[in-house]
């Protein structure tokens, strides 16, 4: 994974790239003279770290899937984090297949994200569901939060657990909290004064990062699998900070009638099409604002205020998003299911009544129904 321009300077201490001090615009780059300084990182981490710079350059997708195809012909213990905020979106497809016979253990990350009273019992049976019908076979399901330390302890037990001496390889989607996680297991557990580059936006570990463990085996850093079915790979970058949530959801419930429509922002659209009057609850970042109009004025309502009234995004960044496709979904009675628009959050459907529902996303963003999650 050494471009062409590398030095023999060896590997940013960050995010894993090979280093070179010959191109300041390329990946890797170092200033001659600082990278005698340890630990190395490279000119994109530190702005990263000092400036909180955004980069978008991002690993070649192929290469990824080499990379994480290798993990099967190694003895490994697989780590894969994936996001409660979008556990649809950042689900790893066909990760067994990535991993071969080696043990994986499911993190459910960004925990504290979730509303206050929520049941981990039922959220960790929730996950297990959703975990065998993606096919997937994990050996423990742990939740926690990297960020504010919440079951840490349950995740350094279970790898504890299932490592049997061998390395580890973190993987998951971009934006997980990778790194992260990695960093805290670095602070509590070695004396390593070096550090993963971590940040809000997606696609900061560009390498492989290998942090040597006591028994002489490993702890891997990987780059986040890109998807661009997230909406967080496809929003312009200064909107990330509203769309993802930086503390815990607050349940916002609509009593709706028939043909009433609820915009979020001006990324997504929800039709209450028809059925009995009901309530919704919608789990979304409290930054996106939510208008509830009349089913008949909402494309009159869009046209006339997207950008502004209904924002994010504004109106300067529409342009550059895919336009809306409308997907239908028929809520049976009885049913306790969530519409999960990856990136924006979901919409819990009691469905005491059954519902005609069409949600209106941007072009190619994944929209699907699931059993609710709470
Ligand atoms: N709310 C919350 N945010 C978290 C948590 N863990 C990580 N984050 C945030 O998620 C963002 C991404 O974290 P990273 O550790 O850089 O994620 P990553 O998976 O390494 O990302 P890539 O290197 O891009 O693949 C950062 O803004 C973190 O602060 C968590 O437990 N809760
Ligand atoms: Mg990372």
């Amino acid at each position: 994974m050494t471009d062409s321009l590398s030095d023999p300077l060896g590997t940013c201490t960050g995010c894993g790239v090979a280093l070179q001090s010959r191109e300041p615009e390329l990946l890797g780059y170092v200033p001659v003279g600082t990278a005698d300084v340890r630990p190395v990182v490279c000119q994109r981490c530190y702005r990263i770290r000092n400036y909180n710079e955004t980069s978008s350059i991002t690993m070649d997708q192929e290469q990824f899937r080499r990379l994480l195809g290798s993990i099967a012909h190694r003895q490994a213990l697989v780590v894969n984090i994936v996001d409660i905020f979008d556990f649809d979106g950042s689900l790893i497809n066909g990760l067994q297949r990535y991993v071969g016979q080696n043990t994986i253990v499911l993190v459910v990350n960004k925990i504290d994200l979730l509303p206050k009273v929520s049941n981990w019992n039922k959220i960790v049976n929730w996950v297990q569901r959703q975990a065998k019908e993606h096919g997937l076979r994990v050996a423990e399901i742990v939740l926690c939060s990297a960020k504010k330390n919440i079951g840490f302890d349950r995740v350094v037990h279970a790898i504890a657990a299932h490592r049997q001496g061998r390395d580890i390889y973190v993987v998951g989607a971009t934006n997980v909290g990778k790194s992260t996680l990695i960093n805290r297991l670095i602070r509590d557990f070695s004396d390593l004064q070096s550090e993963l580059t971590t940040s809000q936006y997606p696609g900061t570990t560009l390498d492989l990062v290998k942090i040597p463990l006591d028994d002489g085996k490993q702890i891997i850093d990987t780059p986040g699998i890109v998807y661009t079915h997230r909406l967080t790979e496809i929003a312009p970058k200064s909107d990330l900070k509203k769309l993802i949530p930086d503390r815990p959801l607050k349940p916002m419930v609509y009593q709706l009638n028939d043909k009433q429509t609820l915009f979020f922002g001006g990324y997504a659209r929800f039709d209450f099409v028809s059925g009995a009057r009901q309530s919704f609850t919608c789990y979304l970042s409290q930054a996106i604002p939510i208008h509830r109009t009349k089913l008949e004025r909402a494309d009159e309502l869009y046209e006339e205020h997207a950008g502004e009234m209904l924002a994010p995004p504004v109106k300067s960044e529409l342009d550059a998003l895919p336009h809306w496709v409308k997907h239908h979904f028929h809520i049976p009675k009885g049913a306790d299911d969530d519409v999960l628009i990856s990136g924006i959050g979901w919409v819990h459907m009691n469905g005491k009544a059954g519902a005609h529902i069409v949600v209106h996303a941007p072009k190619g963003v994944k929209v699907a129904m699931r059993r609710a999650l709470i």
